[in-house]
């Protein structure tokens, strides 16, 4: 089935919006995000892995070729850092990995010398924003006190490290292994990470924490680290279950009605709301259960199993059994969206994300019976004529699309579906880690050099 829903995207995304970043699937045009200024073809570079995957041989190929010929970085573009390496860094690497073609290592190198300017800060925390002509980068206006960003520059580790490898250059890793440095100079309140860190001063702006947006993928990128490494990276696992200790002692909760639940931190305040985003932590409990020390192997897996089960909850309470952007856990209600502008789903993929790595984990059929669930109200409700839409109100009867076919719908959401569906030795753990937008990056193996490419 999502092999069927991955032709319907990307059939609609060639017919309407080829070349272009994303699709517009009721207006049947394209959508140009800012995010990547004027880099085209997001949506391209992000579905390339998925389709190799789904052995959609015509369109990989027909995707290739427009990389060959179209993919171009020598724009005057002020682009999102985090997101270029995320989407367009990590699924070149991907298609490379995969398919052995030599264009889209050459275009990942390239790429990620285009964003080597970011780092120049007086701390090497690389800025949020860079225009990738000039080279001047900056911080996001509503970041606290100039800073930049714990999940932005907390997730470039995994690429960096495989750009260096593929290029023979070690400056790419030297930057990420410098952000580890100050990281670990700092002192953490409650040894909790803050969202916010300036570039400048090398100091902690708000004392927010959050293992949803503007945290998530940092603490992900910890414990990935450490797999890709072949369990070499210490102190990226040191740094990995310490974080998650402090997590359980300050943000992890459960409701009255049993649904344990990660809440947001302010400043020693908790806010009693879970995003959709922080549902990928379920998955990534499971996944470092197994590194976690011997008495707490069960009790990690047993953490990514109640996740989950909070997560489908917030799904399993609404009208069209899709989740809402975040649910709070006060005032009365429990994994219920309470505010109008939190009641949207824009085809994110951390829920089914979970019920992968637990499936894999665990084999429990709940997961995929979950997943099942979640098919269904794809094709209910965000499948249209054009491609599929994102919801405005998933609590409503009516479907009011948001009009966007999001890259990570195909590099992701589904994705993940059709591996939770697959056999566990289709991209196996052992071999193989996900980027936080779903490109798996091959384990670089103590032993055995290059062979990685073989590893499939
Ligand atoms: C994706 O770009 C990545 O999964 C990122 O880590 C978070 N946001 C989107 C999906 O929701």
């Amino acid at each position: 089935v999502s092999l069927q829903m991955m032709k319907h995207a990307w059939d609609n995304y060639k017919r309407y919006a080829w070349g272009l970043n994303e699709l517009k699937p009721i207006s049947k045009q394209g959508h140009s995000s800012n995010l990547f200024g004027n880099i085209q073809g997001a949506t391209i570079v992000d579905a390339l892995d998925t389709l190799y995957i789904m052995e959609m041989k015509e369109e990989f190929k027909e995707a290739k070729e427009w990389v060959e010929k179209n993919l171009d970085f020598n724009v005057n573009a002020e682009i999102s850092v985090f997101e270029v390496n995320i989407r367009f860094v990590g699924g070149l690497l991907s298609a490379y990995y995969l398919s052995g073609e030599e264009v889209f290592r050459k275009k990942a190198v390239e790429l990620g010398e285009k964003l080597l300017p970011a780092f120049n800060t007086p701390t090497g925390i690389p800025w949020a924003l860079l225009n990738i002509k000039s080279g001047i980068g900056r911080n996001w206006p509503w970041a606290s006190g100039g800073s930049s960003i714990l999940a932005e520059f907390g997730t470039l580790h995994l690429e960096f490290v495989h750009l260096s490898h593929l290029s023979g250059n070690p400056v790419f890793a030297e930057k990420v292994m410098n952000i580890r440095k100050v990281l670990n100079r700092l002192d953490k309140p409650e040894g909790l990470y803050p969202n916010y860190l300036n570039p400048s001063s090398g100091q902690w702006g708000q004392h927010h924490v959050s293992i949803g947006g503007l945290g998530d993928s940092f603490y992900e990128y910890l414990l990935k680290a450490w797999l890709m490494s072949d369990k070499t990276d210490e102190e990226g696992k040191k740094m990995y279950y310490e974080a998650v200790q402090a997590i359980e002692t300050h943000l992890i909760r459960k409701s009255s009605g049993g649904l344990t639940y990660i809440a947001e931190w302010k400043g020693g305040l908790l806010e009693h709301k879970m995003g959709h985003l922080t549902c990928f932590a379920g998955g990534m409990f499971g996944l470092g259960a197994d590194g976690a020390p011997s008495d707490k192997t069960g009790h990690h897996i047993e953490l990514g199993a109640e996740i989950a089960r909070t997560c489908h909850e917030s799904y399993d309470r609404t009208s069209m059994k899709l989740g809402p952007e975040a649910f709070r856990f006060d005032g009365g209600v429990e994994a219920i969206a309470t505010r109008q502008n939190e009641k949207y789903y824009i085809l994110r993929p951390e829920v089914i994300e979970t019920y992968m790595y637990m499936w894999r984990l665990t084999h429990d059929p709940k997961y995929r019976e979950w997943g099942w669930e979640a098919v269904e109200a794809l094709e209910k409700h965000c499948r249209v004529d054009g491609g599929y839409s994102g919801i405005r109100d998933v609590y409503n009867n009516h479907e009011s699309h948001d009009d966007v076919q999001q890259s990570f719908f195909l590099s992701e959401t589904l994705k993940y579906l059709y591996l939770l569906f697959s056999e566990d030795d289709l991209l196996p753990f052992e071999h193989w880690v996900f980027n936080t937008e779903a490109h798996p990056l091959p384990v670089l193996h103590k032993d055995d050099g290059n062979k990685e490419e073989n590893q499939k």
